[in-house]
């Protein structure tokens, strides 16, 4: 009886390797090919440059494809019980790379059956570092990174944004990665906090950091990354002003702005009621919003409305109410701020906003209430979750620790093991 023969890809930059691997595996029976759908994909790379049903087309024609299927996760799981397949071939780079895990995985699951896991040695001379460096070129394009948030919300239950204040920082929010069973963890998204850009410049968050200013933080952001960016646009300013600016970010390849409903001099939110702010009037935010909708020229670019009725003191109905009217001016998604440390409010008001908008993204910054994990929130009908502040606040306490152990000693002696070594710096920003 012909054996039954499986492989998984992505297939996103086919390559001589991959028809190597198709070829050897269909000589072994018949072979049953998984394309990882667009949402595998997304939990532990960027994007697919092409989507399934472009992908599974290119497979389907390939010479010793019987079969093609979806797999929905990283997993092989699911689909090996179903197809238990005698052969699953793979190459064999993934004894050492992030995916040994999932490897791991395989050969257990295939032990049920006595099914056997084929390595074959990874085709030499493929630069996957240059197609990968390819694609990375045309994906910070502005209008590629620009449509990428709206692509992750549809295909992830809760995307994940990290803040960034300058090219170091928002590397980290590229490059974090962290393997995870058969998972591998990673940042959606980038946030550019008001805070953060302000506390990197040695200014407070009052606005006093202009859009010029938040302009080139976001140039440095973009020319060395590709994760799509949502900018903190505190109140928006003057709506005179809002328009021309969210033209400006649209052009330049922005994805989403967040602008909240406080008028005059804004403070930080997470002061709360301990210093003076002002909400803005129903009426007048609600124009900002349809205004700034109106000088779009993209349905990508995403003009998110922050109610402030939460950390104001005003009460639910009020934050409800507010809702209402900014989805009704056009609003592309509500961000709904609380600085308490239960999470009690934010659920109520995910709740309520579930009942009249079914859809529509819900952002939340669980800076206070931190101890509610994603899942939980996604549960809650909640899509965007923002780390707001936390790599500065991580940064800033190690620096002063280390400048006030050079003070002790007179010397930098002691410092040296919490640094990166020269080398390390040396080599951490690739030049070319
Ligand atoms: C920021 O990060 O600047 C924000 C979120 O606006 S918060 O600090 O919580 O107000
Ligand atoms: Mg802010």
């Amino acid at each position: 009886m012909t054996k039954k023969v499986y492989i998984a890809i992505s297939a996103d930059i086919l390559h001589h390797g991959h028809i190597n691997l198709i070829k050897k595996a269909s000589e072994y029976g018949t072979l049953t090919v998984g394309v990882l759908t667009d949402e595998a994909i997304a939990t532990y790379k960027r994007l697919p440059v092409l989507n399934y049903e472009e992908r599974t087309f290119i497979i389907r024609n390939i010479e010793g494809v019987d079969n093609v299927i979806s797999q929905d996760t990283l997993d092989y799981t699911e689909n090996l019980e179903k197809i238990k397949p005698d052969y699953v071939v793979h190459g064999d780079d993934w004894k050492s790379n992030d995916q040994s895990q999932i490897r791991s995985k395989v050969i257990e699951t295939l032990e049920k059956w006595g099914g056997q896991l084929i390595e074959i040695p990874y085709t030499q001379g493929v630069s996957v570092d240059k197609l990968n460096d390819a694609v990375k070129d045309t994906s910070s394009m502005p209008e590629v990174r620009r449509a990428k948030l709206k692509q992750l919300l549809n295909l992830k239950p809760v995307v994940k944004v990290m803040e960034a204040h300058n090219g170091l920082s928002a590397l980290v929010v590229e490059n974090a990665k962290v393997v995870k069973n058969d998972k591998i963890e990673s940042f959606d998204a980038m946030w550019l906090s008001s805070l953060t850009d302000s506390t990197a410049k040695g200014k407070p968050d009052i606005e006093l950091v202009d859009m010029t200013s938040r302009l080139r933080t976001i140039d440095e952001i973009m020319e060395v990354t590709t994760k799509p960016i949502i900018l903190d646009g505190d109140t928006g300013g003057e709506i005179e002003h809002f328009v021309f600016n969210v033209r400006t970010l649209e052009r330049i390849g922005v994805s989403a702005v967040i602008i909240e409903d406080k008028i005059g001099l804004k403070k930080n939110s997470l002061f709360g009621t301990d210093v003076e702010q002002t909400q803005d009037t129903i009426e007048h935010f609600s124009l900002k919003i349809s205004s700034g909708k109106k000088a779009l020229t993209t349905d990508e670019f995403m003009i998110i409305a922050r109610i402030e009725s939460l950390i104001l003191k005003q009460g639910m109905d009020d934050a409800i109410k507010r809702a209402k009217a900014y989805v009704n001016a056009g609003a592309d998604g509500i961000m709904i701020h609380s600085r308490e440390k239960e999470p009690d409010e934010i659920f109520e008001f995910c709740e309520k906003f579930r009942e009249f908008a079914p859809d529509l993204p819900l952002v939340v910054v669980p800076t206070s209430f931190n101890k509610v994990y994603e899942d939980e929130f996604a549960q809650r009908g909640v899509n965007i979750v923002i780390y707001a502040n936390h790599l500065i606040r991580s940064a800033y306490p190690a620096m002063m620790e280390t400048a006030q152990t050079i003070l002790e000693n007179n010397r930098c002696y002691e410092v040296d093991e919490k640094c990166l070594s020269i080398k390390e710096i040396l080599t951490l920003i690739p030049d070319e």
